[in-house]
């Protein structure tokens, strides 16, 4: 897509017409149209006509600098990131459109920037880096197991805390094997010695924010 800024010598002159190459074009302010998707800008808020009419029914609805959706991205903002300005987190990962344009570098657009099959919000509650598909919440590759014991190891970060559960059968859900396992940065292990028989067993390790860091989740720790 070209963007033209409406000034000259792009549009210098003609009255409001028919976009002839784009009939479905929003173009219903322009003084000119010189064919191509040009950047119309009427009140000179450096937000497209078409974009503020889109999304605010009408280019005098935004002057740009506000904030439609409290989101910290102002509507300029949302033009520029083609985000929702009606939605603070368009791609419902967890984290503002302000917060990963502002903040955390992310792709608002994105709910996995990186790739990796974790979504930004939640690299954000394991301590992953979102931008880095290789930094990720999973459990490393585990050594041989025997009949009676299983170790299972993963990354750990510092504010957190683990528990980790074991199932035979995911018709029948999982039980708990432990809870509470401060992080112990770079790797928390878990080593199950009560193993009922030779399996095959399923097992997830859970991460909660634990900002005190004496095991207990936020969400259960009034401290
Ligand atoms: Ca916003
Ligand atoms: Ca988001
Ligand atoms: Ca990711
Ligand atoms: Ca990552």
């Amino acid at each position: 897509m070209w963007l033209l800024h409406a000034l000259p010598p792009w549009i210098s002159h003609g009255g409001p017409r028919t976009d002839l190459r784009h009939p479905g074009h929003s173009n219903i302010v322009s003084v000119a149209d010189i064919g191509a998707d040009e950047f119309v800008d009427a009140d000179a808020d450096n937000v497209a006509d078409h974009w503020e009419i889109l999304c605010f029914a009408a280019i005098t609805n935004t002057d740009g600098t506000a904030d439609a959706d409290t989101d910290q991205l102002n509507d300029r903002g949302e033009y520029e990131q083609a985000t929702d300005p009606h939605d603070g987190d368009t791609d419902n990962d967890g984290w503002t459109d302000g917060a990963e344009v502002l903040s955390y570098g992310t792709d608002p657009r994105n709910s996995d920037t990186d790739g990796d099959g974790i979504i930004d919000g939640d690299e954000g509650l394991c301590g992953t880096d979102p931008t880095n598909s290789s930094s990720v919440f999973a459990v490393f590759e585990p050594p041989a197991g025997t009949p009676t014991q299983f170790e299972l190891a993963w990354p750990s970060v510092s504010g957190r805390c683990y528990a980790v559960d074991r199932s035979t059968n995911l018709l029948s859900g999982f039980v708990a094997l432990t809870s509470n396992l401060v992080a112990t940065p770079q790797t928390n292990s878990f080593l199950d010695s009560s193993v009922p028989g030779p399996g095959p067993y399923l097992y997830r390790v859970h991460v909660a924010l634990d900002d005190d860091g004496d095991g207990i989740p936020n969400y259960a720790d009034p401290e």
